[in-house]
């Protein structure tokens, strides 16, 4: 374990060894590291986490990750994702950047990641249906990217959006949620070093039922806030609409922080499964801010979180 957190990780370090070696076999079969195009070199080589939170977490496995997935677009059983994911089509991908930005425009996700510095953070995940995961992903901080693009000093928000093609979404169809799906967060947030653009997971090109090609991973707020498949970010004033909370506001709010103190009104929030943990293993005490409050918690100084849910 000891040497497993260390500035000079690599994939082989933190991946289950055996398999590890299975899905690279697998892999240079079907080519599959031609991922290389998009996040391969940067991918050599991984910096290590950036919060001492993933210290010691083990992570779930690859088989966990990519198979008991929410992404309702897909349908809402957790294995609808990885069986009709597939037919979603990640290239060619484009993102718009548009609203209080310098340098609007559709960007190519090639354009997104040149050049930006690939890292791994390993992050418990915490879904607001009470379970959770810990995950290597792959990703940069979603600063790089506003940084680039130059957020106007107005910019208090940012919005995100999905994907929405119903020809390749057999969930879209149902009424559970407004298609497009949406996310925002606030300024700040969208800026702390935590917040990810992932691009894969487990050193390879994320699988599309994760949300291929580029997602947001916040892991100190509900899985839900981290919005998959993304196609445009915008910078506005004002707080944009978000899905869940359209859905039922009563249920999901804006902020949608981890925080055992406040019961979902349907369930509590005190505790967690960890996937992968076996059917009799004991739930976890769920963390405020999933454990990441040293980094966070500035954040929200003087808010009241159980108004500010
Ligand atoms: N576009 C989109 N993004 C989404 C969702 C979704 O249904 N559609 N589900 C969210 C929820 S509820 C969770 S818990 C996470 C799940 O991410 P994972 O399947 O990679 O674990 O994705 C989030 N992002
Ligand atoms: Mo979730």
């Amino acid at each position: 374990m000891a040497g497993r957190w260390k500035n000079d990780l690599n994939w082989s370090d933190v991946t289950p060894r055996a398999e590890f070696l299975n899905r690279r076999q697998l892999l240079a079969g079907v080519g599959a590291l031609a991922v290389g195009g998009i996040a391969g070199p940067a991918l050599a080589k991984i910096d290590a986490v950036k919060t001492n939170y993933g210290r010691g977490l083990e992570p779930n496995s690859y088989e966990d990750i990519t198979s008991y997935c929410n992404f309702y677009e897909f349908g809402t059983g957790k294995d609808d994702p990885s069986r009709n994911a597939g037919r979603m089509k990640t290239m060619p991908w484009s993102v718009r950047i548009d609203g209080l930005v310098d340098k609007p425009g559709n960007y190519g996700i090639e354009d997104i990641v040149h050049g930006v510095t690939m890292e791994e953070r390993i992050y418990r995940f915490r879904c607001v249906e009470a379970w959770s995961m810990v995950v290597p992903w792959v990703g940069f901080e979603l600063a790089d990217l506003l940084n680039r693009v130059g957020v106007q000093p107005s910019a208090k928000y940012v919005a995100f959006e999905t994907l929405l093609r119903p020809s390749e979404m057999p969930g879209v169809g149902s009424r559970v949620l407004e298609w497009p799906y949406r996310e925002g967060l606030r300024i700040d947030e969208a800026m702390n070093p935590l917040t990810l653009m992932a691009t894969g997971i487990y050193g390879e090109e994320l699988p599309n039922q994760n949300g291929a090609p580029l997602r947001l991973v916040v892991p100190w707020k509900y899985g839900f806030k981290s919005i998959k498949s993304i196609v445009r970010i915008t910078l506005t004033d004002k707080q944009p609409p978000t899905s869940w909370n359209m859905a039922n506001a009563r249920e999901y709010g804006f902020y949608s922080n981890v925080n055992p103190e406040v019961d979902h009104p349907r369930w509590s929030q005190a505790t967690e499964r960890r996937i992968g943990g076996g059917l009799f293993s004991a739930r976890e005490d769920t963390l405020m801010f999933n454990g990441y409050g040293d980094e966070v918690a500035g954040l929200y100084a003087g808010m009241d979180l159980r108004k500010n849910f």
